[in-house]
């Protein structure tokens, strides 16, 4: 793979969900060793620190069913600001979460700098509801949603412009636990998924030849979200909402290592690692260690 000018953002985002501790994700990622992995395989690398997230007992629930949806709003404009530069700079932004509401600021720094932007979306969830459909109102339910420009109009327009991305750009891996307003959504809209059954159906070489053969013929560029919560939880126990029956930390290195041979990210998130719910920083090792997969690290 091509050497590359990796800028990594921390985003400390808890606002999107109820568990405390998913807030200290970024250190943890750094901690199990995140910069020296990716300077080994020959990557020139920028910390640029974290992006500033309120503290959830300062923050007060607007008259909404969307839980802190104001700080959410903030915290997501500082992230696509700062995403906006890096892309701007030409860089590759490399953003770590945090919870998943933190995509919707990556995808709104992102998207303006492509026609056709390609979404991966690795997750047990979808992402895809909305204040209306909701079981929970939190926010990191949402992200995928308010980036087709679905959901609360504060949240879709960060940045002024909507949708960040379109329906059929979308292809989500690993889905095990969906709504059923999420599941309207994807039949209506025509998103792509691999379920687990299909996982296990095609096995995951097919289901990523696939994603990286339909993703590059309509795309202009491809993010990656990857949500620890798409794994299994043996593999990866440091997570606020664990789904059993998930990916295999095997799979999940292929799934990278295949995405780094066609090479055609542009950006990528790693969210959900909760170290307050993890076994000595196994979820925060097991995203360092895809994130070197992911970036051409080679066993021979
Ligand atoms: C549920 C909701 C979710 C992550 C849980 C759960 C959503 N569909 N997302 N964990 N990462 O509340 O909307
Ligand atoms: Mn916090
Ligand atoms: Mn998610
Ligand atoms: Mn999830």
């Amino acid at each position: 793979m091509q050497k590359k000018n990796i800028s990594v953002i921390g985003v400390p985002m808890d606002l999107g969900q109820m568990r405390r501790g998913v807030d200290m994700g970024p250190s943890a990622i750094r901690y199990a060793g995140l910069l020296e992995r990716l300077e080994a395989i020959g990557h020139t690398v920028t910390d640029l620190g974290d992006i500033q997230i309120d503290q959830p007992e300062r923050v007060h629930t607007a008259d909404t069913n969307l839980r802190n949806l104001d700080a959410v709003v903030k915290g997501s404009t500082a992230l696509a600001d700062q995403v906006k530069k890096v892309k701007t700079d030409g860089d590759f932004p490399l953003i770590l979460g945090g919870d998943h509401s933190i995509a919707i600021g990556s995808l709104a720094g992102i998207s303006s700098s492509y026609e056709n932007l390609g979404v991966i979306w690795y997750d047990a969830h979808g992402d895809l509801n909305t204040g209306d459909t909701s079981p929970s109102g939190n926010i990191h339910g949402m992200p995928l949603a308010v980036s087709l420009g679905i959901g609360h109009e504060d949240l879709v327009n960060i940045h002024d412009y909507t949708p960040k991305v379109k329906p059929e750009n979308i292809v989500i891996i690993g889905a095990r636990s969906l709504d059923e307003g999420e599941r309207v959504l994807i039949k209506e809209r025509g998103i792509r998924v691999y379920t687990m059954h299909e996982v296990d159906r095609m096995g995951m070489t097919k289901v990523i030849e696939e994603s990286i053969e339909y993703l590059k013929g309509r795309t202009d560029g491809v993010h990656l979200s990857l949500d620890l919560d798409g794994l299994d939880p043996n593999d990866a126990p440091g997570v606020g909402t664990p789904v059993i029956g998930g990916i295999s930390y095997r799979e999940s290195h292929l799934a990278m290592e295949m995405l780094a041979e066609a090479d055609i990210l542009t950006s990528a998130e790693f969210v959900e690692v909760n170290p307050i719910l993890d076994e000595k920083n196994k979820t925060a090792t097991v995203a360092v260690a895809l994130v070197g997969s992911l970036f051409g690290e080679k066993l021979l």
